[in-house]
């Protein structure tokens, strides 16, 4: 399943990284910690390829805690810089201020001298704004649960040496015929519900957990039993809920959204969707 979902604004958008970047000493490539991965895109990953990278995974809350240790492993032995940070809760600033510093210095610009800029870049909710907010420590970029928050470029101060550049978020066109791409994408949030759609995505995920832990989908909705049919699961789960139609069927639509926000809100626990590869 391939995501098609590249409004104009993410073409503009596109345009946009690629001529503020020249300004820019560092650039904040955030990927969300549930699928690091999946939530890069490779066509900013070319694009940022010969300036000083911090890779940034958000969300970390949301996400297995040991297999993110993994993936920070992996990526530092692989030479690049990262760093998990939580923007809504614990995120430790001063880890950040501190990567800058490094990558500044590893590319010969001394930090104490000057003033320096970065660009912060990403898919579509990953958390770029909320990322910019907790830096100032204000909230100074908007936010929001649905992809396509940001729509233009904001230059904000984050402290004596450092300016932040907030973009829209971005996708890619499609690359890969791995169905599963689209899915991590859809199921994290990266990409508007109705492009998929909501009963496709909550089917996907739900087989995902019924393969890789099921006792979250028994604890959350306390069953005895984990049906072979995703379909059969989201009508129990429906029934349990009560979510009905007029006529006493169950509401699949309403049943998948409620399975998607669980997820999404790490109600049904920690999930990392791309396993890293271990040397
Ligand atoms: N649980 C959790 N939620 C987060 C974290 N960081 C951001 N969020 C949430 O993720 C959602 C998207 O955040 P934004 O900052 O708007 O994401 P963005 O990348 O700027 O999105 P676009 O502008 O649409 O591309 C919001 O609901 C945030 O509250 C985090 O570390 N943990
Ligand atoms: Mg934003």
């Amino acid at each position: 399943m391939s995501v098609q979902w590249y409004p104009g604004h993410m073409a503009k958008a596109k345009r946009l990284i690629r001529e503020q970047l020249r300004l820019c000493d560092v650039v904040f490539e955030l990927a969300d910690a549930r699928i690091p991965r999946t939530g890069r895109n490779p066509v900013l990953d070319q694009m940022i390829a010969h300036k000083p990278r911090i890779l940034v995974l958000t969300k970390p809350d949301l996400a297995d805690p040991v297999l993110t240790r993994q993936w920070l492993d992996v990526l530092g032995q692989s030479g690049t810089l990262a760093l998990k940070f939580n923007a809504v809760r614990g995120g430790r600033v001063e880890n950040v201020f501190q990567a800058v510093q490094r990558v500044l210095d590893g590319a010969g610009k001394g930090h104490t001298k000057g003033f320096f800029r970065a660009i912060t870049v990403g898919i579509p909710n990953v958390g770029k704004s909320s990322f910019i907010n907790r830096l100032t420590g204000q909230r100074v970029a908007a936010v929001g649960r649905q992809p396509g928050i940001t729509r233009g470029k904001q230059w904000i101060k984050v402290n004596r040496w450092l300016e932040v550049l907030d973009t829209p978020g971005t996708l890619w066109p499609p690359t890969t015929s791995d169905p599963a791409v689209g899915y991590r994408l859809a199921a994290t949030g990266a990409v508007p519900d109705e492009v998929v759609g909501k009963e496709e995505v909550a089917a996907w995920l739900i087989a995902w957990i019924t393969e890789n832990n099921p006792g979250a989908l028994r604890k959350r909705y306390d069953l005895r039993v984990i049906p072979g049919e995703p379909v059969d699961l989201l009508e129990i789960i429906g029934l349990r809920r009560g979510l009905l139609l007029p006529g006493g069927k169950v509401d699949h639509e309403k049943t998948a959204a409620m399975l998607l926000k669980d997820f999404r809100n790490g109600m049904l626990g920690r999930f990392t969707l791309d396993v890293p590869e271990l040397p």
